[in-house]
């Protein structure tokens, strides 16, 4: 495989420093080949992770401003200080919970890779607009809201694509309905940039879990998975990423 495959824990507001250290214990015991792992913790225990370990560290979320009179928000550079080399942004729970607009997601991939971040960049659909066959729409606009004026960004980003009826509800895309998805995603941003979209890793999210995976990460656009709750349970992620 040309891509290496990304395999991220999505903590969302949930675990503690005893989780810190049982998931840091686990991963550290295992075995090569393994695929990239990066664990995105909510931003107060990321300096509670041992240094020079097996993953890297990410965000789930950054202020799209730098610094100053911003109330209750966290810059790049002080996730790039706390450890984290990477930050999820325009999670659907960012979209739908905290009002995030494409326009607001767009500054802040900008500024995440400005200041040296590599973005996890998600998309996806409602299940509305699934069911309207607007998917692909969705979708266009949520990528061109980012990449159309900022083509240079994409060879700095992953994308993640997270179907919102998929998201904690134990029902996942079907590989084949993922892929048809991953592989319109890669032929869309080629129009900016053909090689940079060639290279992109373009991960899956939504109810991931140890049994569902493989099949998932055996489609030729699914270079890895983006894991909310099974990615709490130690052994089961540890299981995950050695499948990826
Ligand atoms: C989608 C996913 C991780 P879960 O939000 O970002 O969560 O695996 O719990 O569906």
């Amino acid at each position: 495989r040309q891509r290496k495959p990304l395999v991220v824990a999505n903590w969302k507001m949930n675990g503690n420093s005893d989780l810190v250290q049982q998931m840091s214990d686990a991963l550290s015991v295992l075995k090569q080949p393994l695929p990239e792992i990066l664990i995105c913790p909510p931003v107060i225990l990321l300096t509670d992770f041992p240094k020079h370990q097996n993953y890297k560290l990410g965000a789930q979320n950054v202020s799209e401003q730098h610094s100053g009179a911003f109330t209750g928000e966290i810059s790049a550079d002080m996730l790039l200080a706390a450890g984290a080399s990477h930050v999820i942004i325009g999670h659907s729970e960012r979209r739908a919970l905290y009002g995030e607009l494409d326009t607001v997601i767009s500054q802040k991939v900008k500024v995440a890779i400005d200041a040296g971040l590599t973005p996890v960049v998600c998309v996806g659909e409602t299940l509305q607009q699934r069911e309207e066959e607007k998917t692909l729409e969705v979708l266009a606009r949520q990528l061109d809201a980012v990449y159309a004026a900022q083509p240079y960004l994409l060879a700095r980003s992953v994308v993640s694509y997270e179907p919102v009826w998929a998201i904690g509800t134990g029902r996942t895309a079907t590989p084949q309905q993922a892929q048809q998805v991953h592989h319109f995603i890669r032929q869309h941003l080629a129009q900016y940039d053909a090689q940079a979209a060639d290279v992109l890793r373009i991960i899956y999210g939504g109810s991931v879990t140890a049994t569902n995976c493989e099949a998932l990460f055996a489609e030729a656009d699914i270079d890895g998975a983006l894991i909310g709750g099974a990615s709490l349970k130690v052994a089961e992620f540890s299981a995950i990423c050695t499948m990826a």
